[in-house]
């Protein structure tokens, strides 16, 4: 029997900061690449042949064909969307059954399984027929329309990669003190998916909108009838009506059979079971932009429309799902996304944000949608604070916890950005801490 031995020399000029984070340009050297060095990997190939201890699926032919295909069942338990469980919880948004989170500590890549996307309804999922349901778009237009299904196929689409986020998201980290709640419990209400669609500024153009016109206004066709006013630029600029979601059509509890996406804005815009757009030149103050999704900020006083989310990053792992078995080499992991545009570098802290150190980003590189970013860090059996840093295009840099919190107090329930931290003991055990 022979092993592979690990043939990858670490010196100092790999270092890039403190607490053991590397030159993210060592993913592109090999002896990283074939990743024995990895503390995480799997087990050196020993002698045994292939076919050794033959398992039954070799042997038989397997099951037949299917009309829809299913997951492994093995994956059935272990990458499960976590819905709430506990009737303690301090936020309305918790105590809801209309909510599931999905597994980013499961998620490779960008995008999100339809089945593991995150949902979000105030009042559950309609069982909308397609063939009974349209859009009506009216208002301030020359031509007020009416689209079905069908009829929307048949325009140009586009197919673009966006997340959406509930605002929500994250909202425990408002607290005084640190969560014990799973990464997928505090971070979640995020997904990323291809979505096909017709440009709503197409349909715009072809109801003739008044020169006057401000706002749409977007209702849904469901029992919470969810009603979010939009501004004009943002409608003729990037929104969209989707009616498919990574090559499928929509799922009904992500807005079956058409929903508004609007990239980068908190999600509670995009309205599913989408049924009207109204063009008006005022917004409508519905309730969900009144008495819910405004920000409260130190003096008590309410920000209102604050639609376009910040720049924001988190670590899927290492993260709190997981503890460190043994000492070596890791990849650090996460999602970075900012609601104005692209994300243009992140920075990783393996000391609690005294040293950073660049990652690397997984291209190609989408507007307003999740990017992965990935650096290699040496673990020896300190103690670390894990700590992911974004910043877009635009520069917009994401706020440590303290600056969030001087800025906006903490009334607030939405919109929480700040960098997390993961404080790894020296045992190997992780947990959500404050830095
Ligand atoms: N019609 C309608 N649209 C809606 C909602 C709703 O309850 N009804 N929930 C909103 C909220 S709060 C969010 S965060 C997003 C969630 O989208 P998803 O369930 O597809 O992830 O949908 C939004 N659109
Ligand atoms: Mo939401």
């Amino acid at each position: 029997m022979f092993k592979k031995k690990n043939s990858l020399v670490i010196d100092a000029a790999d270092h890039s900061a403190r607490g053991g984070l590397l030159n993210r340009r060592l993913f592109l050297s090999s002896a990283i690449a074939t990743s024995a060095a990895l503390a995480t990997t799997r087990a050196a190939y020993g002698q045994e042949m292939v076919g050794e201890g033959q398992e039954d699926w070799v042997l038989y032919p397997g099951s037949d064909a299917l009309e829809y295909s299913n997951r492994s069942r093995f994956e059935v338990a272990s990458v499960k969307r976590l819905l709430p469980n506990d009737p303690q919880e301090f936020l309305d948004l918790r105590l809801t059954k209309f909510v599931a989170r999905t597994p980013l500590d499961h998620l490779m890549g960008t995008i999100t399984p339809n089945g593991l996307h995150f949902e979000r309804s105030h009042q559950g999922i309609p069982d909308i027929d397609p063939n009974k349901h349209s859009l009506v778009i009216h208002g301030m237009v020359k031509n007020p329309l009416k689209f079905d299904i069908s009829a929307l196929e048949n325009y140009p689409t586009v197919s673009r990669n966006y997340y959406i986020e509930c605002s929500g998201n994250s909202s425990i980290l408002w607290q005084k003190t640190p969560t014990d709640q799973s990464l997928q419990e505090i971070h979640g209400l995020l997904s990323g998916s291809e979505w096909t669609g017709v440009l709503l500024s197409t349909l715009l153009d072809e109801c003739g909108i008044s020169s006057d016109a401000k706002w749409i206004i977007a209702e849904g066709a469901d029992n919470g009838m969810m009603t979010r006013s939009i501004p004009i630029d943002k409608a003729l600029d990037d929104t969209m009506i989707a009616i498919r979601q990574n090559g499928e059509r929509i799922r009904p509890s992500q807005g079956y059979p058409m929903r508004l996406l609007n990239p980068g804005f908190e999600g509670n815009t995009s309205v599913k079971w989408l049924r009207s757009i109204y063009v008006s030149d005022r917004p409508v103050m519905s309730v969900q932009e009144t008495a819910k999704y405004t920000d409260m900020m130190p003096d008590n006083k309410a920000l209102q429309f604050t639609l376009e989310q910040d720049v924001k990053s988190i670590i899927t792992r290492p993260s709190n799902a997981m503890s460190l078995k043994k000492h070596g080499l890791y990849e650090i992991t996460g999602l970075a996304w900012s609601g104005k545009g692209k994300i243009a570098r992140v920075e990783v802290s393996a000391d609690g944000g005294n040293t950073w150190a660049d990652a690397a980003l997984e291209g190609p590189i989408h507007t307003k949608m999740l990017t992965r970013f990935r650096v290699p860090w040496l673990w020896e059996g300190g103690s670390a604070i894990l700590q992911s840093r974004a910043i877009d295009e635009f520069g917009r840099i994401q706020p440590t916890r303290k600056e969030l919190i001087d800025a906006r107090g903490r009334n607030g329930i939405y919109h929480f950005h700040a960098v997390h931290s993961w404080g790894v003991a020296k045992s190997g055990k992780i947990k959500h801490v404050y830095a």
